[in-house]
């Protein structure tokens, strides 16, 4: 490839009513449902860095959806979110999914995707009575290899395959000339072509997934890569949304599951359709042994299910005093299922083990088997794994969003269009909308549709707005491919392309992010601990990578998306890292420790913090922002 053809790309712009930004659940629910609203009238346009088919977190498949409400209230469903994310989640956002889950499952059945259903109503649909078999009190198990594809279809389908651009990595959002704070468009380069393509709309969804990656993860050498969360989610929701000044909230939370040692598997179908139990190297359930040193944040100990981060503390405990491994004791919870099955029945309970992971985590299923694991005689490891930064699972970092305008929520939880950020025309939903997690795939679809109609309102009521582009766009065309620039100036003053002083290569910089993450802001290497003094160096050296993300080289189109990835990741990481800083106490022991404030502190920090960075200055400010509650809590009963 020469500098000629590379150096210079084509500008392409398009002009579009809606733009979606992103291919992943929330995506496609929103393209769904804003066609409905839209009818013929509004140009939809929708962008994704790969391939919709299999694109975002639900890639491979899944073997359950986390979140069917059933006979279960939505009341309820917030009275769970808000015991497992140590109660502070927006009530209003989680009843808005709790209230209209059930019926995106319904479309996903009808669309063809199989649910397990109870013997009694075998073939009988969701909606028509039939009943879905239960792992927990809000999982349903499915057969979910090609839940992604069924969903893209549909997607697909509302929007005509003409308005969806595939392979097209979005590197920012872009404001409006003439009116502050309003969105006008979007950038993005194509990972195929020498094109770029330059977006005008008048609402953007911002639907880009979670963040990962972004520290240092357990997996090296050859299995690096190896995630549990998607590596294609690469925080590009948070960091294009800060870029353009929207305000974030809960960046200090995070996601650290616990899962399959090495590969990554899941461990909710385990735990709950299997019952299996996990113990510590001398086959003591921790839960129960360190049931007393939970008591100290106290209310949430006593939830019905004990909080996800709270059971990792319980966990970490017997890791750091020596008495590891943690051990999933599959044998045990095999053969008392089986103790009620026929030979025939328990073949297929030994099939569905391994389906668990074939369905969702292929990586998993390859690891017991290159380590002659058979599930009904070998226990399995579990780990606690790199932290994940996520909205939709059992995290609630993200966007503050303005909420349903129906809920007597307080006047400051809404601004007019639900799940739009506080630019205007700005909208998210799913791994974007902080403050409210538990919304797993089909709460993330639901999301998307609940955006995507109010998408529809937003453009019918600014039909005239005209959008500007604020930025240059041969001056944005020079800043994305720098990159290259830098790689064709500088790659024949050395004889090894990728050593070279005058350029740093994507995979390196990610590298040193890794570390700067891991070691000053609570990652694996410190079992999840930081303070004050260690923060602030850790924001010093992103200081320093962020000066150094001017030398990024690409050496061709897929190094130039990563070049921007990992250009997203460390604007996340600044997020994460400042909220953690700001937030003085210990909220959600497991996940990340504050060893300068050890403790719960229910008096001072019972509170959102939400941030914006001022898209001229660079320059961040933090605040608290007040806690209420609009479902009554007592942390008892809300199962999972
Ligand atoms: O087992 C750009 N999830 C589970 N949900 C369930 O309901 N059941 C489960 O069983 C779940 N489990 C699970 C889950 C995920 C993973 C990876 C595993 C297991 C192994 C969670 C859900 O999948 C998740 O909540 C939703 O998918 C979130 O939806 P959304 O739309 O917020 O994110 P996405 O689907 O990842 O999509 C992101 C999209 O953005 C694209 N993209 N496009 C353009 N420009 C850019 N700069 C972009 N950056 C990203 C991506 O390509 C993608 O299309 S279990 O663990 O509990
Ligand atoms: P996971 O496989 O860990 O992503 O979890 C899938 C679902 O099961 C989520 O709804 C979790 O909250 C839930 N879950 C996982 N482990 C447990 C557990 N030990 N107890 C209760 N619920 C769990």
């Amino acid at each position: 490839m020469s500098e000629g053809t590379f150096g210079n790309p084509e500008i392409i712009e398009i002009e579009t009513d809606i733009l979606l930004v992103g291919g992943g659940m929330a995506a496609c629910g929103a393209a769904y449902e804003s066609r409905r609203w839209a009818g013929d009238n509004l140009k939809i346009t929708l962008v994704d860095k790969a391939a919709m088919d299999r694109s975002g977190a639900v890639a491979m498949g899944l073997s359950a959806i986390n979140t069917y409400l059933g006979d279960n209230s939505p009341d309820d469903y917030c009275r769970m979110v808000s015991a497992d994310l140590m109660g502070i989640t927006r009530d209003d956002l989680v009843y808005d999914v709790g209230r209209h889950v059930d019926g995106t499952v319904h479309l996903f059945e009808e669309w063809g995707l199989p649910i397990w259903k109870s013997k009694e109503t075998e073939g009988v649909p969701l909606k028509d009575g039939g009943k879905p078999v239960r792992s927990g009190k809000w999982q349903i198990m499915i057969n979910g290899e090609s839940y992604k594809p069924i969903v893209a279809e549909a997607a697909k389908k509302a929007l005509g395959i003409e308005n969806i651009m595939e392979r097209v990595f979005i590197v920012k959002l872009l404001l409006d000339e003439n009116e502050d704070n309003r969105i006008a468009g979007a950038v993005g380069l194509s990972v195929r072509e020498h094109k770029l393509y330059v977006f005008k709309a008048n609402a953007v969804l911002n639907v880009a997934g979670g963040a990962v990656n972004v520290f240092r993860p357990r997996s090296i050498g050859e299995g690096m890569g190896r995630t549990w969360y998607p590596v294609w989610n690469a925080g590009s929701t948070y960091a294009m949304a800060a870029e353009v000044g929207a305000e974030l909230t809960m960046m200090e939370n995070r996601f650290v599951p616990c899962r399959f040692k090495d590969g990554y598997g899941p461990v909710g179908a385990w735990f709950l359709l299997f019952k299996s139990k996990a113990t510590n190297g001398f086959g003591e359930d921790y839960t129960v042994k360190n049931a007393d040193m939970l008591k100290d944040f106290a209310p949430y100990d006593t939830a019905a299910v004990i909080p996800t981060c709270l059971r990792n503390h319980a966990m970490l405990k017997e890791m750091k005093e020596g008495r590891g491994p943690i051990l999933m004791d599959t044998p045990t919870a095999m053969a008392k299922l089986a103790e009620t099955m026929t030979p025939k029945e328990v073949k297929h309970l030994e099939a569905e083990a391994w389906e668990d992971f074939l369905d969702m985590c292929i990586g998993q299923a390859g690891h017991w088997a290159g380590m002659n694991i058979r599930p009904e005689e070998t226990a399995s490891e579990l780990m606690p794994t790199e932290p994940y930064l996520l909205g939709s699972h059992s995290g609630c970092c993200g966007i503050w969003v303005s909420g349903p305008d129906d809920l007597n929520s307080p006047a400051e939880w809404k601004w007019g269009y639900n799940r739009m950020t506080t630019v205007k025309g700005l909208f998210t939903a799913g791994d974007g909308v902080g403050a409210s997690g538990h919304k797993f795939s089909s709460g993330s679809h639901t999301e998307g549709r609940i955006a995507g109609k109010e998408m529809v309102r937003f453009c019918l009521d600014h039909k005239d707005f005209k959008p500007v582009l604020h930025a240059d766009i041969d001056a944005l065309a020079e800043e994305i491919y720098l990159p290259v620039r830098n790689y064709f100036e500088h790659k024949d003053k050395t004889t090894a392309e990728d050593i070279n002083p005058f350029y740093i290569t994507p995979k390196m910089f990610q590298m040193r992010l890794q570390k700067y993450m891991d070691e000053y802001c609570a990652g694996v290497s410190t079992y999840y601990q930081t303070n004050e003094k260690l923060l602030k160096i850790g924001l010093h050296h992103l200081e320093m990578l962020k000066e150094d993300s001017k030398n990024l080289r690409a050496k061709d189109l897929h190094e130039l998306m990563r070049a921007w990835e990992n250009y997203h990741r460390l604007r996340t990481a600044e997020a994460h890292l400042r909220h953690i800083l700001f937030r003085e106490e210990t909220r959600y022991p497991g996940f990340f420790y504050r060893a300068d404030y050890p403790d719960l502190n229910e008096a001072e920090w019972k509170c959102f913090v939400n941030s914006r960075m001022d898209p001229e200055t660079g320059e961040w400010t933090l605040k608290k922002v007040p806690h209420v509650d609009l479902v009554e809590k007592s942390y008892a009963g809300s199962g999972h």
